[in-house]
């Protein structure tokens, strides 16, 4: 007999480890996660040993409008200072986003769904009508985001560009790798932003890196040799990915990170820069990022 799917519960937050409200999922293998409504940030994806995938500084401040260092950040409606917004990345991590879906199956929820809808203090930032959504659901041993975003103005077209800046916590930078982005175009953020290829199949880290890909292929993956784990991306409508680390000097000048705390993550930013994102009054734009980690290095 076919059972009925269980009715959405009534979207309700609870308060999470860092006394903000948000969601905790779980997933039939045991993997966890925690969303906060500030920002609809993923402040923590866990696999069933409760080992982190996900790098989320020890240094974080859970204050809002301040956006959480790690984790997944939404980047939205800029990048970096690529767009009108005074402040760096926009200001959709900083804003309060709204529970508005949740599931339970088995008490335990999979699925969630936060919305951020223009208001005075966002049109302060950014003069234009939006409605955003993200959805966040695990499913064994993957994590499924989807990001889209409506023009609800009747009259004006905007553009944006947006990223998923995620966090990927590895045994030893030393030791970890991006590979995928091989003759690749980037943008050198540490050199003026102009144009260069790395022939490497890899992208290794003996340094500060800031690149912003160009173009890229949808799947990439992290490769975290000293946690024998390999992290697979695979992006759907975000030709680019930006791949960062700070390295030491930036480490130690960012206040919400541990002096080595270089050693212990690297960012690789799903991405819509290069070619801003157009909306005309009633479109939506959906792009979607899942992620799924493997034991051992390809
Ligand atoms: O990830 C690329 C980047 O633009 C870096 O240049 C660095 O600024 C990083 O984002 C973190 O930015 P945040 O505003 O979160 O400190």
């Amino acid at each position: 007999m076919q059972t009925a799917t269980p009715p959405p519960v009534p979207s309700r937050p609870v308060i999470l480890e860092n006394n903000l409200p948000g969601v905790r999922l779980t997933s039939e293998t045991g993997f966890t996660s925690e969303i906060y409504n500030h920002g609809a940030h993923v402040g923590s994806w866990r696999d069933g040993n409760g080992d982190a995938i996900l790098f989320l500084s020890k240094h974080a401040q859970f204050t809002p409008p301040k956006a959480i260092r790690g984790g997944i950040p939404i980047c939205f409606p800029q990048f970096s200072n690529l767009g009108p917004c005074a402040t760096q990345h926009g200001f959709a991590r900083n804003q309060a986003w709204e529970l508005v879906e949740q599931d339970s199956s088995q008490h335990k929820s999979r699925e969630c769904v936060f919305q951020l809808a223009s208001s005075d203090a966002t049109k302060e930032l950014w003069p234009h009508e939006f409605v955003a959504r993200f959805r966040v659901a695990l499913v064994g041993d993957t994590m499924e985001t989807s990001l889209s975003v409506t023009n609800s103005s009747d009259a004006k077209t905007f553009e944006f560009t947006a990223a998923l800046h995620t966090y990927f916590a590895v045994g030893d930078i030393a030791k970890a790798s991006v590979a995928g982005l091989g003759n690749t175009t980037y943008l050198d953020s540490l050199d003026g932003r102009i144009e260069k290829v790395d022939a490497n199949e890899s992208v290794t880290f003996p340094h500060e890196v800031d690149r912003i890909y160009q173009q890229t292929p949808d799947c990439l993956q992290v490769v975290d040799e000293a946690n024998n784990r390999t992290i697979q991306i695979k992006k759907t409508n975000l030709p680019d990915a930006v791949v960062w680390n700070p390295w030491v000097d930036k480490c130690k000048a960012t206040s919400d990170l541990g002096d080595s705390d270089y050693e212990k993550f690297l960012c690789v930013e799903a991405a819509a820069i290069q070619n801003p994102v157009k909306l005309a009054p009633g479109e939506t734009w959906v792009c979607s990022q899942v992620l799924r980690v493997s034991k051992g290095c390809v």
